[in-house]
């Protein structure tokens, strides 16, 4: 097989991944539950992938923008709205029962960072986020959400460094590329990738989206499908 062939196979197979992800968000996607203490937490009975990141990076544009709803997750322009574990239920396990087990599940997590919180409050969102990104034994993945046009902060890094410590693999999601230029883009994610060889937790390879053009949103689908059912779920 010469090399263009081969390209253009895994070329193919990519955008059939890409195209039963996205079917698959396309139908059930509900809201299940809004948990602002760990005793609210659901039940750990399918895989669940969490979304982390600053206040107003992005998180709960971008899981709208999965899931092909307007405003499934609300949407702020007001930083540190988001400030329970919110989960949303993707799938079904059997589609002849339609209020059945879902496939998995998405984790819209309190932003951190927003430096006008009281710091009461503050500790009370860390002690939930910390607890639950340790103990939950059905995380699967996390998606740690970077804006582009500022890159890594610290808190960001300290995420990173807790995630290492938890051993929970996480992807880097650069946010709001639409906001930066191209060349301005690469010199950002190239530093970022430099800094997340250096985590251990951390995916090589980063996604860069823009949850307001649609960019970078399919392959994330077929990536969050792979990280929570694992690639046998594609068929071919
Ligand atoms: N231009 C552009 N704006 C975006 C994009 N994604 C999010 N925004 C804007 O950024 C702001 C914050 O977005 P949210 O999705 O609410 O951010 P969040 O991370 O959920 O915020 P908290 O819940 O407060 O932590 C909103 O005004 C969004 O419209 C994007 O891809 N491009
Ligand atoms: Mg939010």
């Amino acid at each position: 097989m010469t090399r263009s062939t081969e390209q253009e196979l895994e070329r193919r197979a990519k955008e059939r991944r890409e195209r039963q992800a996205s079917r698959l968000f396309s139908g059930r996607v509900d809201f299940l539950l809004s948990a602002p203490q760990l005793k609210f937490l659901p039940e750990p009975i399918v895989p669940e992938i969490a979304f982390c990141g600053r206040s107003n990076v992005g998180k709960s544009s971008l899981l709208n923008a999965l899931t092909g709803r307007r405003a499934i997750a609300r949407a702020s322009v007001t930083p540190g709205r988001t400030q329970e574990l919110n989960f949303f239920e993707v799938g079904l396990q059997d589609p002849n029962i339609p209020d059945g087990k879902p496939l998995f599940r998405l984790v819209d997590m309190p932003g951190y960072g927003f430096a006008k919180a009281p710091v009461k409050v503050v500790e009370r969102w860390k002690n939930l986020v910390r607890t639950y990104l340790r103990g939950r034994q059905v995380l699967a993945r996390n998606l740690v959400l970077v804006d582009s046009r500022h890159g890594l902060k610290e808190v960001d890094r300290e995420m990173m460094k807790m995630l290492d410590e938890a051993a929970v693999g996480y992807r880097i999601v650069l946010t709001k590329t639409d906001k930066v230029k191209a060349s301005e883009l690469e010199r950002v994610a190239s530093k970022i990738a430099d800094e997340a060889r250096k985590h251990p937790a951390a995916f090589p390879d980063l996604h860069l989206t823009s949850s307001e053009k649609g960019m970078g949103i399919e392959a994330l689908r077929a990536a969050v499908v792979a990280d929570a059912l694992g690639d046998e779920w594609f068929s071919n």
